[in-house]
């Protein structure tokens, strides 16, 4: 929990995201309070933050809050306002409604609206002068993820002394799509402001550099790896985000989370096989093509439902956003329509939680099931299925994955599938429920290698490295 603040100083390293590693709560008495939000990229960032006395500017995730700054066990922490119209407009609107299904191949419809375009142009350079008044002389900035696309050239504009990082979370879109983008190039300027754009992979990289190179005066550098804009070098590069493995391996062996592994099973009937599925609840993660694989496996006898049981763990999100909320229905109806068809009492088919569960909870959940389905249509990498993994130091197991998600790429020893072909993926589930313990053993052992070895602290190195950003001692690195 952040306390109040003692000493804000220029900042040497400043990480840019929509949110704060906070969240700012409002009580029913009308009070405010901040609840640590941990994710990932916090715990990936924190350490290094920490060593620069580095700063994270970021939204705290309440509308028209007007809150300080404050300075949490040495990492300041510098809120920037929104109102609750640029919440709807900047972040649901143009983030969610457009550049998110854009940037997703468009498997749901993009919506383009230029008042959301004007708030997210706002609430950019809105960020750009906040980030101004905190980053040092000479100080490295790194700004995460399609919200702020535009904030790289608007802070350069302002700060031309800083050395500038973007990282996209998500895929960067084939060129055909993001040609549909009324403000390509505006989009398209606004990150080659920076001094290095990572993207999970090299297709990422190749859409980005051709566009840079079509809807700009940008030049290709040396190799495929840069471009020059604006007299300066702009590096390209694929930088795969990961998880702390080694954290949840750790975890995942500890007493209480083997116990309640097994506590799932038995609550579940003590089936032969557990099937599972974890998501926010996005209409990019592909849990409707898994309950159709799995509804026909059932029908057509290949799957047994005295033997075989699924969860469907889904992440509240989004709920405010159009698409979601349809989403949500239509995959309530087919839990419903499978349960109602293939349920005994006391014994579902598909167990549906839609709800948030602790870190620990989530990890006994991995331990317990015996097929992780990972489907989406398109996804910038997938941490829940390196998040599997990790979780089995028992090699068992076995990893159903989308040929679509960036993970893909490196998770090569997954049973890979197209999602979009449905007898694939029933196959390939029918394939990780039959298959001989030794050769799935092989397969986690392999991949288990893979996401042990690339951790998220190795990714923020390389990525930094990469942009040159030395050492917090000034030794080499
Ligand atoms: C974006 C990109 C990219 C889920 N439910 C619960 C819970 N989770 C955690 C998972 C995982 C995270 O949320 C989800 O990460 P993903 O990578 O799967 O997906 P996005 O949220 O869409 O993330 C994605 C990522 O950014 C990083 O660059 O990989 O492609 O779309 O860590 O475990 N955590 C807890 N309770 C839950 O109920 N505690």
């Amino acid at each position: 929990m952040p306390t109040g603040s003692t000493t804000l100083s220029d900042a040497e390293f400043v990480v840019v995201a929509n949110r704060l590693p906070v969240d700012l709560e409002k009580l029913p008495d009308g009070s405010q309070r901040w609840k640590r939000s941990p994710g990932g990229l916090v715990t990936a960032l924190e350490p290094m933050l920490r060593s620069r006395e580095g700063a994270w500017v970021g939204w705290p995730g309440l509308a028209d809050a007007d809150v300080e700054p404050l300075v949490e066990d040495g990492l300041q922490l510098h809120p920037v306002r929104l109102s609750a119209q640029e919440v709807e407009e900047y972040y649901e609107g143009f983030s969610n409604g457009t550049l998110w299904p854009l940037y997703h191949d468009v498997v749901a419809p993009p919506m383009f609206h230029r008042h959301w375009w004007q708030a997210y142009v706002r609430v950019n350079e809105r960020f750009a002068e906040v980030v101004a008044g905190v980053a040092a002389r000479n100080a490295t900035v790194w700004i995460q993820d399609y919200q702020l696309q535009l904030l790289p050239a608007a802070l350069r504009r302002l700060r031309p002394d800083l050395r500038i990082g973007f990282f996209l979370h998500i895929p960067f879109p084939p060129t055909e799509l993001f040609m549909q983008l009324p403000w390509r190039r505006r989009i398209i300027e606004g990150l080659l402001g920076a001094d290095l754009v990572g993207f999970h992979t090299p297709g990422g990289t190749r859409n980005f550099r051709w566009l840079a190179t079509r809807l700009t005066d940008a030049t290709p550098g040396q190799g495929r790896t840069e471009v020059t804009y604006d007299g300066r070098t702009v590096k390209l590069g694929a930088f795969p985000i990961s998880i702390d493995s080694a954290a949840l391996d750790k975890l995942s062996r500890t007493p209480e989370v083997l116990e309640r592994a097994k506590q799932i099973r038995a609550d579940l009937g003590d089936p032969a096989k557990v099937v599972l599925g974890v998501d926010r609840l996005d209409y990019t993660k592909g849990i409707d093509v898994r309950l159709r694989a799995f509804e026909e496996l059932l029908s057509e006898g290949r799957v047994d439902p005295e033997d075989v049981v699924m969860i469907q763990l889904a992440t509240p999100s989004r709920e405010r956003v159009e698409h979601y909320q349809k989403m949500r229905n239509d995959i309530e109806q087919s839990v419903g329509r499978i349960n109602g068809e293939y349920a005994r009492v006391g014994h579902p088919a598909v167990h549906y939680l839609h709800q948030s569960l602790p870190r620990e909870e989530l990890a006994a959940f991995f331990v317990a099931a015996d097929v992780m389905l990972v489907t989406p249509l398109r996804d910038g990498m997938n941490l829940v299925a390196k998040e599997y993994v990790a979780c089995r130091h028992d090699n068992g197991g076995a990893l159903v994955l989308s040929e679509f998600a960036g993970a893909a790429y490196e998770l090569k020893d997954a049973i890979l599938v197209n999602p979009h072909d449905t007898d694939g993926v029933k196959n390939a589930l029918h394939v990780a429920l039959t298959m001989p313990r030794e050769d799935a053993a092989k397969r986690m052992r392999a991949l288990r290698r893979q996401v042990l070895t690339h951790d998220v602290d190795r990714w923020a190195r390389s990525f930094l490295d990469a942009l040159g950003l030395p050492p917090a001692d000034g030794s080499a690195s």
